[in-house]
C-alpha cells in the first residue's frame, strides 16, 4: 500500500490508507486514546477505541517513547473534533524505529530552549514545524532567485572552493593542508567570477558556500555561509549593478511569496512587497548623519543600525544602498575600481536592510596597470595570483558584481533572532558539530 501524507487525508474519507511519521503525542482518556503522528506535511490524529481497536495497539502505544517512527494502516473517517476534520482508525501499527528516552530536546514543548541546546540537538529541533518553515522559505527564495537571474540572462556557475590565495584579506582565511602545499578555503568566488568575464561569459551567478575564519561571536557572522554572487560585463556604471540586484531581489521575493501563499504557508506574509528602486545614500552623506564628515572610516555595526533607522524614518525604506565608498575604506579591496574623475572614491556600494549589510559590490578595475597599482596600494603580493592576473592580459571587458549573504537575507525575512537559525547546521567559532 503506498504511503499517504497527513495533508492528503481530508480528501480520503472512508479510504484504507497507510501513513508514516513520528509519534508526537499519545493520550489515553478512559475508553479512547489518541496518537498524534507527524509527517513532513503535518499531523494525523490516530483514534483508538476500547472494544473496537485491537487491545495490542493500546499496549504498544502506551509504552512507546515519543518521537519514535511508526507506520499506521487504517481507515480515514470524518471527525468534527480532529484538527483536519478527519481521523485515522488504525488496523495495524508497526514501529519502524523506536526513540531513546529521555529526549534531549522536546519537539512540541511550548517552553523555548536556549539556541545552543537547540543547535546541539538540531535534528530534533528541525522537527518543529516552525523551524522547518524557515527552510521552506529558504528553498522558495532560492528557486525565485535562480529564476530571476536566469530571466536576466545570467549563467549559473560553480567555482573552486580550494584556493591558493584569498581575495578578502588574510585575517579570515582558513588554511587547509593540501598535500605538500598550503591551500585556503574560498572566502568568496571573487577572483573566478571576474576571470569568467575575461572568458566571455558576460553574466554569471553562483550560489555556493564561502568560508571566513570569523572569530567574533555575533548574531550576524558565521564561518560557513552561502554567498550569492553575480558578475556582469560591459556595465556603464555601478547603477547598472544596483538596478539588476534590486530587480532580482524584488522578483525573487515576490515569487517566493506567491509560491508560499499558494501552499497556505505561515511565512508567506513575512515576505515584504519589495518596491524598487531602493534609495541610494552616498557614503559622504552617511558620514554626515553619523557626525563624522570625511572621516573615511568603515561603518561599524552601530553605524549600520543608525543608517537603517534614517532610511526607515526619513525615506520609508527597508532596503537601501550606501554608495561610493571612499578608496581609503576599500583600500584592501584591490579589485575595486577607483573612479577616474574622483580617485578618492570607488563605485562600491553596500545593500542594507534595516541596519544590516546584506550585500556589497561595485565596478571592478579591469585595466591591468591600474589593478597592479591597487595591489601595491593594498600591500598585497601578486605571487599566487598569476591565473587571476592572466585574465587581464588577454582582453578583459569592464565589469562589476556583488556578493550577497543568503543566510542574512533568510534570517531577516524569516524573522528569526540569529543568523544561525537560517542554516540547517551552522558553523561558528565554537561549533563544528553536529
Ligand atoms: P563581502 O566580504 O562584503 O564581499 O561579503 C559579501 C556578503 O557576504 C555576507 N557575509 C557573511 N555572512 C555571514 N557570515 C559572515 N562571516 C559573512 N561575511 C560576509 C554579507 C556580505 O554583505 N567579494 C565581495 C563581493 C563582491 O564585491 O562581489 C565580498 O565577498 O552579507
Amino acid at each position: 500500500m503506498p504511503r499517504r501524507l497527513a495533508r492528503e487525508l481530508s480528501a480520503l474519507d472512508g479510504t484504507v490508507v497507510r501513513i508514516g511519521g513520528h509519534l508526537e503525542d499519545y493520550r489515553a482518556l478512559g475508553g479512547v486514546a489518541f496518537a498524534i503522528v507527524r509527517d513532513g506535511s503535518g499531523t494525523v490524529q490516530v483514534t483508538l477505541k476500547k472494544g473496537s481497536t485491537d487491545p495490542a495497539l493500546f499496549a504498544l502505544l502506551e509504552t512507546l517513547p515519543r518521537e519514535s517512527v511508526l507506520r499506521v494502516d487504517g481507515t480515514v473517517r470524518r471527525s468534527e473534533k480532529a484538527r483536519r476534520g478527519v481521523e485515522l482508525v488504525p488496523s495495524a501499527i508497526e514501529v519502524l524505529s523506536a526513540a531513546e528516552v529521555p529526549l534531549p530536546l522536546g519537539v512540541v514543548d511550548k517552553v523555548g530552549a536556549e539556541l545552543d541546546t537547540r543547535l546541539n540537538h538540531r535534528v530534533l529541533d528541525l522537527r518543529k514545524p516552525g523551524v522547518r518553515q524557515v527552510f521552506e522559505l529558504r528553498s522558495a527564495l532560492l528557486a525565485g532567485l535562480r529564476h530571476a537571474f536566469r530571466a536576466r540572462g545570467f549563467l549559473e556557475v560553480e567555482t573552486p572552493k580550494l584556493l591558493r590565495q584569498g581575495a578578502e584579506g588574510g585575517a579570515t582565511l582558513f588554511p587547509v593542508e593540501y598535500f605538500e602545499e598550503r591551500a585556503y578555503l574560498a572566502q568568496s568566488p571573487q577572483l573566478y567570477k571576474q576571470m569568467l568575464m575575461s572568458a566571455g561569459f558576460e553574466r554569471v551567478f553562483e550560489i555556493a558556500p564561502a568560508f571566513r575564519a570569523e572569530p567574533s561571536d555575533t548574531v550576524r557572522h558565521i564561518t560557513e555561509f552561502t554567498s550569492l554572487d553575480a558578475e556582469m560585463a560591459y556595465i556603464d556604471s555601478a547603477d547598472d549593478l544596483r538596478t539588476a540586484l534590486e530587480g532580482i531581489l524584488a522578483d525573487a521575493i515576490g515569487e517566493a511569496r506567491g509560491a508560499l501563499a499558494g501552499l497556505g504557508h505561515p511565512l508567506a506574509a513575512a515576505l515584504p512587497e519589495v518596491r524598487t528602486p531602493f534609495p541610494r545614500f552616498p557614503f559622504r552623506e552617511v558620514e554626515g548623519w553619523l557626525g563624522r564628515p570625511g572621516a573615511d572610516r568603515d561603518l561599524s555595526t552601530e553605524d549600520e543600525k543608525k543608517v537603517g533607522e534614517v532610511a526607515e524614518k526619513e525615506h520609508g525604506a527597508s532596503f537601501y544602498y550606501i554608495t561610493e565608498f571612499p578608496t581609503a575604506v576599500k583600500i584592501a579591496t584591490f579589485y575595486a575600481r577607483r573612479q577616474d574623475d574622483h580617485p578618492d572614491l570607488t563605485g562600491y556600494f553596500d545593500l542594507g536592510y534595516r541596519g544590516l549589510e546584506l550585500a556589497s559590490g561595485g565596478p571592478r578595475e579591469h585595466r591591468l596597470a591600474r589593478l597592479l597599482d591597487n595591489f601595491r596600494a593594498a600591500g598585497v603580493d601578486t605571487a599566487g595570483f598569476a591565473g587571476y592576473l592572466e585574465a587581464f592580459r588577454f582582453g578583459m571587458p569592464p565589469h562589476g558584481g556583488w556578493g550577497l549573504g543568503l543566510d542574512r537575507l533568510v534570517w531577516v525575512l524569516a524573522g528569526v533572532a540569529n543568523i544561525r537559525e537560517a542554516r540547517l547546521f551552522p558553523r561558528d567559532r565554537y561549533r563544528l558539530e553536529p
